[in-house]
């Protein structure tokens, strides 16, 4: 039996709620949930779903912004999960209160969820994605680095830190503009004195290649002649009380009034306010406070009488309190497709709901420069994964407090496997990689410089986790169901189908300790095969208190790191698609690809597409897949399938086999030798071997479908 009722009770009603209780097993695991701090693995605790605005919260703090009634129960044999597809306040009882049943409740008398069948965790996340929606793909920028700050106040600084970027060659992809940008935190408007013309800037900025991003949040200043308050009132846009007033509550701009996302006409309303800004360039925006917040209240949100409209079926924010945010999300992501057909929108948002990821980029809300919130960065993201988000981040060297160079860079080589990457904080001192120093930028650069080499395989992997709801960014128990103890390992996680990334996350580290499951894994920076070493038991293990034996499916790993170490991990057989670095992403293809090619026998794929339009939906875009073989003595890599436009194709390619023993005799494309050549020389149909660091990189013009390269190495 894969689950089944608690016997005893099942389902039940109780006072003012209804609730669902299911067996529990000694090997249950639970994860998903969304946005939760703790442990990745949920058993034991009780969890809440209500959307909350909570600045000073810690890992024990729960609920937080966003709200996913979802949960993924994991055992030995099988995996399932249950939706409760509704918005009221809900709680699930994961074991905590019983050893015999794990639970789940809504305030209300009816109850409406879904079993989702695995029987493996991957399948029931691809049903479950299939039941909430789709993650539509991304403008290709919206990957790349973004930098923001509570704080840039003025057109000039701005233009500086645009300047630092390029002149220092960080790569940068997006500039943020937060509350400060406003008049008087006054919604769609700009504060002129301190940003003169502000279509100049966003337009100055376009063509040094950064997007610019800008906030909108759903408080709107309760003042006559304001044309979105008066606009809203003419059309009966705003939320009322009980009484059948307009309801007045407090945010950034003081008195407030808030639009009635679940009405239909309020949210094409909302849309279509975002046109003056979308006209002046901005290519993003960012929805915040929208739980909603209300500083007037001592809950901190609207009073749970005021009335919504929900699609006609009369309701008040008690019932949908938790969907308010998602809507803005809503409103706002279809207002961008309306003004802009062709393009994909940008948008973020902090609070959520099941589904959210139809419509918006996920941030984790204010989290703070400590250790300690950079760690649990990671299982929160993990089960924001497996609740199907799959754009998500947490605010990188933290928002609140002050950290040090060393907790910023640490971050940021954790950051750039965030599938959202984007630094911001909350005042104090400058916060970006170039704001501690020579070495430390540095260090930083290189952090970056990674994720813009790996953008190709990112976008691969995005594009494969839109379409199969499996995320990018996911803890090992997805891809190595069978061993019971990667359930643990949850400050490690697979990025992509090929990579495993155990980035530093303590302070002083000088040894990484993480675990690799079965097969063969390689350093993905210089291609050696990893082996154990023997120093476990030393440095401190994240993952579990005990030392791990090495047994047949897990290998424990001490990794010795410096400063400068970002431990990053390839499948044998993986082929990986990587670009030269560049300083923002553009619309071009890479140029050249480049195939780094592990030791095995493996499959890769390279996803490539405009980047920025939804022609990709009617068949705009290319696909290729690869085969590696690589034995002792002989080294291939085929280009299996090419399905889709041409036109995306790259111009020209370089695969770089990593590992290769001994000095190759023949390198060949279709069986015709190559040249080889210096490593300056390097130019199409010509190899160099680099013997020391044993990476054979060989140059390709265009490939057609079905060609091999080949190498053959003196035994
Ligand atoms: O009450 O806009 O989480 O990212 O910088 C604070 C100012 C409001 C909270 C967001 C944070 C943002 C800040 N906002």
């Amino acid at each position: 039996m894969v689950a089944g009722d608690e016997p005893s009770c099942g389902l039940s009603w109780g006072g003012a709620e209804v609730r669902s209780d299911f067996q529990l097993h000694a090997g249950d695991h639970f994860f998903g949930l969304g946005e939760r701090g703790g442990p990745l693995d949920k058993r034991g605790t009780v969890l809440l779903n209500w959307n909350q605005d909570i600045p000073d919260h810690e890992p024990w703090t729960d609920p937080l912004y966003q709200s996913h009634p979802f949960v993924l129960v994991v055992n030995e044999c099988s995996a399932y999960g249950v939706f409760l597809d509704d918005p009221r306040r809900s709680w699930f009882d994961l074991g905590k209160t019983s050893l015999s049943a794990w639970s789940f409740g809504v305030e209300g008398n009816e109850l409406n969820y879904y079993f989702v069948a695995g029987p493996s965790a991957a399948e029931v996340l691809g049903r479950y994605a299939a039941l909430v929606g789709p993650t539509p793909l991304p403008p290709r920028w919206a990957l790349g680095y973004h930098q923001c700050r509570w704080g840039y106040k003025s057109a000039a600084r701005i233009r500086r830190l645009a300047r630092d970027f390029r002149r220092q060659r960080v790569p940068c992809d997006a500039l943020w503009l937060d509350i400060d940008h406003m008049d008087g935190y006054r919604c769609f408007t700009w504060n002129r004195r301190r940003f003169p013309q502000p279509r100049r800037l966003v337009q100055e900025l376009r063509r040094q290649g950064f997007r610019t991003v800008v906030i909108v949040d759903p408080g709107i200043k309760r003042e006559p002649r304001y044309a979105v308050y008066d606009e809203g009132t003419k059309g009966g846009h705003f939320c009322r009380g009980a009484d059948g007033k307009t309801y007045v509550g407090e945010a950034w701009p003081g008195r407030c009034v808030f639009p009635d996302f679940t009405r239909p006409a309020t949210r094409e309303w909302w849309g279509r306010l975002y046109r003056d800004l979308v006209e002046d360039g901005v290519a993003g925006f960012w929805n915040d406070m929208n739980e909603p917040a209300d500083f007037s209240q001592p809950e901190h949100t609207l009073p749970l009488s005021v009335r919504m409209h929900n699609d006609g079926e009369l309701s008040d924010h008690r019932r949908l309190h938790n969907v308010y945010g998602m809507q803005m999300a809503r409103a706002t992501f279809e207002g961008l497709s309306r003004l802009r057909p062709k393009e994909r929108p940008f948008v973020l948002t902090r609070a959520g709901f099941a589904g959210v990821q139809r419509y918006a980029a996920v941030w984790t809300g204010d989290n703070q420069s400590r250790w300690e919130h950079l760690r649990m960065s990671v299982p929160m993201l993990l089960n924001l994964g497996l609740s199907n988000v799959i754009f998500c981040g947490a605010d990188i060297g933290g928002f609140g407090r002050t950290g040090s160079a060393e907790l910023f860079t640490r971050w940021l080589q954790l950051g750039i496997f965030y599938p959202f990457c984007r630094v911001h904080t909350a005042g104090g001192p400058e916060q970006d990689p170039l704001s501690y120093g020579p070495k430390h930028e540095r260090l930083n650069r290189r952090a970056i410089e990674l994720r813009y080499r790996l953008l190709p395989y990112l976008y691969t992997e995005f594009e494969h986790a839109a379409a199969t709801g499996l995320p990018l960014m996911r803890p090992l128990l997805l891809d190595f169901p069978r061993h019971p103890a990667v359930h643990r390992a949850e400050y490690e996680f697979m990025f992509g189908r090929q990579l495993l990334a155990a980035p530093v996350l303590e302070e002083g580290a000088r040894v990484r300790s993480f675990i690799l499951p079965a097969g063969d894994w390689y350093d993905f920076a210089r291609g050696a095969l990893v082996r154990p070493r023997a120093a476990a038991g030393k440095g401190a293990n994240l993952w579990t208190a005990e030392p791990q034996k090495a047994t047949a499916d897990l290998l424990p790993v001490d990794w010795p790191v410096t400063l400068n170490s970002i431990p990053l991990f390839a499948r044998g057989g993986a082929i990986v698609p990587l670009q030269p670095v560049r300083q923002h992403t553009d619309d071009s293809p890479p140029d050249p690809l480049i195939l780094r090619v592990f030791p095995g026998t493996g499959r890769g794929w390279c996803y490539l597409d405009d980047g920025a339009t939804i022609s990709y939906r009617e068949g705009a875009y290319l696909r290729e897949e690869y085969a590696a073989d690589s034995r002792r003595g002989q080294a291939r890599l085929h280009l299996v399938r090419r399905q889709g436009e041409p036109c995306f194709a790259p111009r020209s390619y370089v695969v770089e086999f990593m590992g290769v023993g001994n000095s190759p005799s023949a390198v060949m494309l279709d069986g015709a030798r190559l040249r080889p050549c210096r490593a300056a020389g390097l130019q199409a149909g010509s190899w160099h071997f680099d013997g020391r660091r044993r990476v054979l990189r060989v140059a390709l013009d265009a490939l057609g479908s079905g060609a091999v390269v080949e190498c053959r190495t003196r035994r």
